[in-house]
């Protein structure tokens, strides 16, 4: 088998992806927690599996988008909490075949991605709110939590598990190669081996050895011999790593953070609070200046398609990552300290310095005097030069430091201005 590092090397390269979060709740639009926050039954749920039609769903167009935004993998929800399977199972009528969508809309999705060259992933919910043997009293998320119905229902845990097991066993028969399988969550004591991780991982394993599994079966990825189980690489959601991930041997360890670009992850109509396209730069180059990923969310609606405001969203990063995306993919962490203007990203010997804040002078380099073979401004290529202003050797505090003006550099824009520096050998 191989190792974990031998795994992921494409995926720490590719730094950017696209989620998808895309099922039955994007018809009553207000997210993908609807029947948990509003405590629906299954059969309060029902109209939206029998009204399910998305007329446009195109998974060509979102792979161009994808593909546009410099997006390099993706993940879509092949079954969310709720139950609802977008892939034609064998083991439940739950699923799009049954809908009046009536065809299997995973297969279409990964034959979509992969023609665009996408790597592609699959979201897999191990909460179930829909199967009959998923626990409902004294699960503190399940829609029907504490209802007295439930008190005394005895279920039958394991047929869940089969379920589960079965189903990840179909995903990764039916589809040809995955790359990402992306669980989610577990939580108090509904962890690790009470899904039977071990095994799981074993059969996934067996069948698709190349395959990425993050880290919500459970376990702990920070060991320094973590559980089989214990994932490829560390899932923060909505948050980015105050510094990067490092186990507890100070390995770094992958991490992918998983951001939303208004507040919901599912289609939610209401909602329009909105990143900016600078926000979601600065929070790319925020995620590889700590040698980590962003797999950034969208949610398309009940008729197949992404939202207006993502697609000019993607469309702006898209423009950003034509002109800059090598200072993203293959970059990691740079040795030196976060300079003040803003944050450092590099590969081997190309430092990328990334300038949210130009200020009014020249950027200064803290210790890269005499270090640098050439500096251009990655946007258009152009030479950049290394200078010592006028005074400046006067001052004591940065007598190892360089100077480069870009004062004067026509910039196509202030998302982020970024600077390559060919470092000496
Ligand atoms: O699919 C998206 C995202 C990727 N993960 C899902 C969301 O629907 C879960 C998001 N919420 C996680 C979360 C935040 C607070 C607690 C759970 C009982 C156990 C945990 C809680 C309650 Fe809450």
């Amino acid at each position: 088998m191989n190792t974990r590092e031998e795994r992921v090397k494409w995926f720490i390269d590719d730094r950017f992806g696209l989620f998808i979060h895309w099922g039955l709740y994007s018809i009553p639009a207000k997210g993908e927690w609807i029947r948990s926050n509003e405590h629906l039954s299954i059969e309060d749920y029902q109209p939206f599996f029998e009204e399910f039609n998305p007329i446009y769903y195109n998974p060509r167009e979102w792979a161009k988008t994808a593909k546009a935004a410099g997006q390099k993998y993706v993940v879509l929800t092949a079954k969310h909490h709720d139950g609802f399977c977008l892939f034609d199972s064998q083991l439940t009528d739950y699923k799009a075949t049954n809908t009046p969508a009536n065809r299997d809309l995973i297969k279409e999705y990964v034959e979509a991605f992969r023609e665009e060259g996408l790597k592609v992933g699959l979201y897999y919910s191990i909460i179930d709110w829909y199967h009959t043997d998923f626990p409902k009293f004294g699960d503190r998320i399940h829609p029907m939590r504490g209802h007295k119905a439930f008190k005394d229902e005895k279920t039958n845990f394991s047929q869940y598990i089969s379920y589960f097991h079965g189903q990840v066993k179909e995903l990764l028969t039916n589809y040809g190669e995955i790359d990402i399988l992306w669980f989610d969550f577990s939580y108090d004591d509904m962890t690790g081996e009470k899904w039977e991780a071990t095994k799981l991982v074993e059969m996934i394993r067996s069948i698709q050895p190349n395959i990425l599994i993050d880290n919500r079966l459970g376990g702990n990825i920070m060991l320094s011999e973590p559980e089989i189980y214990a994932g490829d690489f560390y899932s923060p959601e909505q948050i980015i790593p105050v510094s990067g991930i490092v186990n507890q041997s100070n390995n770094p360890i992958p991490w992918e953070a998983c951001i939303t670009l208004n507040d919901h992850w599912g289609y939610h109509s209401k909602d329009l609070n909105y990143k900016s396209p600078m926000q979601v730069i600065r929070t790319l180059v925020e995620c590889v200046s700590k040698s980590g990923n962003l797999l950034l969310n969208v949610g398309p609606n009940a008729k197949g398609e992404i939202p207006e405001q993502s697609l000019d969203i993607l469309k702006e990063v898209g423009k950003w990552m034509k002109q800059n995306g090598t200072s993203i993919y293959g970059c990691k962490a740079s040795h030196l300290p976060k300079p003040e203007w803003g944050r450092y990203t590099q590969r081997g010997k190309y430092l990328y310095a990334h300038v949210f804040d130009r200020g009014i002078g020249p950027i200064y380099f803290q210790g890269l005097k005499g270090k640098i073979k050439k500096a251009r401004l990655l946007a258009d290529g152009s030479e950049l030069k290394v200078e010592v202003p006028w005074m400046a050797e006067q001052y004591s505090d940065i007598q190892n430091g360089a100077f480069i003006n870009i004062q004067s550099a026509s910039l196509p824009d202030e998302l982020d201005t970024v600077i390559e520096l060919e470092l000496v050998d």
